[in-house]
């Protein structure tokens, strides 16, 4: 589609960190490999501090800058604002721009609290009726691999879930030398590996199976206690400084969960599991058969189809390249595989056309919502010493 033929959509970003260059590198992209519907624009991104916000701008694409947030809602060329902060920041940035009429799209977790997460998505419903539009960025829902493993169990090729086996698994903490960052601080970050990370296969346990986690048990654990204070911090970690300081999130969470469909589900979120980078792992079983993924081979499904006669049955490795598989035909050829910031153009790609069309985008807000629910019973759990908690 020509230029002239589509609407603006100016986009304005809040931080412009980690997250903010992952999404500004999806918002550079996806419109040099999609057709998008719309005519987007990096407009503004948003730092407290002016020189360093400058530089970002200028590393990352924007085409302008402001010290204050709330800068995007008064702006006519903003119509839609990315929230790339800490979780403390979301409620607040989220429902004073969704009242403003801006589209917004939130990174997960939705926010610190149930509570939160409530009023956020409350404001996202009110601003629904006025075809103003919300999504939680949960990525990883838009790696390919996934889509497939969605659409397997959708189709009944496992039959009935049985299990959900979820793990998120990291190891950038295992060195107690490693300093304190924003994400091991519960007034910003919420929760430690439980909301960062486990919020993420909470989401795709329940996307992939398309059930909801009903109930939990479990714990959560912090093995260090004390850090160091960062001097500086890039992507996850960064430069240890003078001093130590507490830790006040888990560094690891694992629980058990029920599913709506009666399935069973086990629960495992880290950042102390040595040599595993960012190993997504998810494996469902099914009365027909399984599907398993591992991020760390991010371009592969195995698929278990149990109907096939028992002397040739086995997991097979689908590589998940070919151009009819979710997202691939605009990239490359076949075996030419796709890495962790794709996720995030195809969320930006899902977006653009959802507010588009005027549908309302997933995952929303009450998925979001939905998310915290069940983080927050996993901590009520642990607090209780690890009582079964309904959600
Ligand atoms: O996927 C993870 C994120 O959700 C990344 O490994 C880092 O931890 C960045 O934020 C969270």
């Amino acid at each position: 589609m020509g230029d002239a033929a589509r609407a603006r959509l100016g986009v304005g970003m809040v931080g412009y960190s980690f997250m903010g260059a992952a999404h500004s590198q999806a918002w550079r992209t996806a419109p040099r490999f999609f057709d998008l519907p719309l005519r987007t624009e990096m407009t503004a991104v948003v730092g407290r501090d002016k020189e360093r916000v400058t530089e970002a701008a200028e590393r990352l694409g924007w085409e302008s800058t402001e010290t204050d947030w709330r800068r995007l809602l008064e702006r006519d060329d903003i119509d839609l604002v990315d929230i790339c902060t800490p979780g403390n920041t979301h409620a607040e940035i989220a429902i004073a721009a969704l009242d403003a009429g801006k589209h917004v799209l939130c990174e997960k977790p939705l926010a610190n609290s149930v509570a939160e997460a409530e009023q956020m998505t409350a404001a996202a419903e009110r601003a629904a009726a006025r075809g103003v539009r919300s999504m939680v960025g949960f990525t990883y829902r838009r790696v390919p691999a996934i889509q497939l493993a969605r659409q397997l169990v959708a189709e009944g090729r496992i039959g009935e879930v049985r299990h959900v086996r979820a793990q998120y698994l990291q190891d950038w903490l295992t060195d107690p030398a490693a300093p304190l960052s924003w994400r091991l601080d519960k007034a910003k970050a919420g929760s430690g590996a439980l909301g960062d990370i486990g919020a993420h296969v909470v989401d795709l346990a329940q996307f992939v199976t398309d059930q909801s986690v009903v109930g939990v048990n479990g714990t959560l654990e912090t093995f260090v206690t004390e850090r160091p204070v960062a001097a500086s911090s890039s992507g996850l970690t960064g430069e240890a400084g003078e001093g130590t300081g507490p830790v006040t999130v888990d560094d690891a969470a694992l629980f058990f969960g029920r599913l709506s469909g009666g399935g069973l589900a086990s629960f495992e979120a880290t950042r102390f599991a040595a040599g595993r980078k960012n190993a997504i792992r998810l494996e469902i079983n099914g009365s027909r058969g399984s599907v398993a993924f591992d991020f760390e081979d991010m371009n592969v499904l195995h698929y278990f189809d149990g109907d096939e006669p028992g002397a040739t049955a086995g997991f097979r490795r689908i590589v998940v390249t070919e151009p009819e598989h979710p997202y691939v035909a605009a990239w490359w050829p076949p075996g030419h595989g796709l890495g962790y910031e794709h996720g995030f153009t195809h969320q930006v790609v899902d977006l653009v056309e959802d507010l588009a069309a005027g549908r309302a985008p997933t995952p929303s807000f009450a998925d979001g919502l939905a998310v915290q629910r069940v983080l927050d019973a996993v901590e009520r759990s642990s607090d209780s010493g690890g009582a079964w908690t309904e959600i």
